[in-house]
């Protein structure tokens, strides 16, 4: 058996002009997932440099749905364009044209790089957002973040070299033949027209089976959308108070909010006190890095005034502890702009009924464009340092 040569592949189909056509919406959407993935990450630092800001409080729900979104849309288009050039792959380099095979050689491995890259990127992102985690090795975090660099790289070198072919490609009529490989001369079983036609209905239809987890109004037909079901106050559950393992201690007749500054307690706050405090409601999304969203109308304390009222400093980051003992949420940083802003609680009802055992009973965090993990239920302590 020998390999397959590009003259072994004869559709029409195959052409500059489909891939420069269908590659141009996989690069807006690669464009708007890096951008909104950025975004993300940002909303994730602990302490970042350039603080994160409070506000739009919808921003970060926003920008993960659109995040989630044009990631699922790029799985059909990046389907689609590898079918488009994939007998490229199996164009030989003459080695013996020196610098210009050295050339194709790097060009060739740019588009590996590019290709094995995007494939990771939308895999994990998929399995991320469906809550499936097969990997035990890396952290889906670091790994979605750094892969994004390499992604992006490979895109804007792969569109640099190609400038002129896309901008053929794009000038002239679809059915334009000049860009084509000599062998490409079979008519399709469809037009390149239809193929078009189809492909931009399956990223649509990728666009609305996710987007429901973002619009309301959608949540009927988004299918594939996780979480769009109903939960207690109108917001769905992600992890119960039994899969935390904080069934006992939630309900600890005994519990108290521990208000630390530089270690030491400063105060101790039962359920009465904090109900005690001036009560105040806001409507805020809880918007989860998965992508689904939901608003809720929590009531609670300002978590400014728990801090005053222990004789806390403002302006300062705050460390949230969780009774959950384990996993990667259970102490967050709450950081100083965050803390301050009048929005943020530490919500104690949710749509005006204590909240659920499985929202964060007896406290949560909630605060205005925040990421869903960074919106820590189970509260135990606040903690400062001066
Ligand atoms: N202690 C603790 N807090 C947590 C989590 C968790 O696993 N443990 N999950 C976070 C995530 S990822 C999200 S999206 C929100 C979901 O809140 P909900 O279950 O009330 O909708 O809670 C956040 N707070
Ligand atoms: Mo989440």
């Amino acid at each position: 058996m020998r390999a397959p040569h590009p003259d072994d592949f004869t559709s029409r189909l195959r052409s500059p002009a489909v891939a420069a056509r269908v590659g141009l919406w996989l690069g807006i959407s690669f464009a708007l997932c890096f951008l909104t993935g950025l975004v993300s990450h940002w909303a994730q630092l602990p302490s970042p440099a350039v603080p994160f800001p409070t506000g739009p409080a919808w921003g970060y729900r926003a920008t993960q749905g659109l995040h989630v979104v044009s990631g699922c849309a790029a799985v059909p288009l990046l389907l689609v364009k590898l079918w488009a050039v994939y007998p490229r792959l199996f164009e030989r380099v003459d080695v013996r044209a020196g610098r210009r095979a050295a050339l194709v050689g790097l060009e060739r491995a740019s588009i590996g790089v590019l290709v094995a890259s995007a494939v990771f990127q939308l895999a994990t992102g998929l399995a991320n957002s469906a809550q499936w985690y097969p990997w035990r090795e890396f952290s889906f975090r670091t790994a979605h973040y750094a892969l994004a660099w390499v992604a992006i790289g490979a895109l804007v070198l792969h569109v640099a070299v190609k400038l002129p072919v896309i901008r053929a490609a794009l000038g002239a009529d679809v059915d334009d033949t000049t860009l084509d490989r000599p062998s490409a001369r079979e008519p399709g079983a469809v037009s390149r027209r239809v193929l078009l036609r189809g492909t931009w209905a399956a990223a649509g239809v990728a666009v609305l089976a996710t987007a429901g987890g973002t619009v309301p109004w959608l949540r009927k037909v988004s299918v594939l959308a996780v979480r769009t079901g109903e939960g207690p106050g109108g917001v769905p559950i992600n992890k119960t108070a039994a899969a935390a393992g904080v069934l006992d201690s939630a309900v600890d007749p005994g519990w108290a909010l521990d208000v630390r500054v530089d270690g030491a307690v400063a105060a101790r706050l039962t359920l009465a006190d904090l109900r005690a405090l001036p009560q105040h409601t806001v409507d805020l999304p809880i918007a989860c890095v998965e992508g689904w969203s939901a608003q809720g109308r929590w009531s609670g304390v300002r978590v400014r005034d728990v801090l005053t009222a222990a004789g806390a400093a403002g302006r300062t980051d705050v460390v949230v502890a969780s009774l959950q003992e384990r996993g990667p949420f259970t102490r967050t940083v709450l950081p100083a702009a965050f803390a301050d802003d009048e929005r943020s609680l530490l919500a104690l009802d949710l749509a005006g009924e204590p909240l659920d055992l499985d929202h964060g009973y007896p406290c949560r965090v909630i605060a205005p464009n925040r990421p869903g993990v960074l919106q820590t239920k189970w509260v135990a302590s606040l903690e400062v340092t001066t």
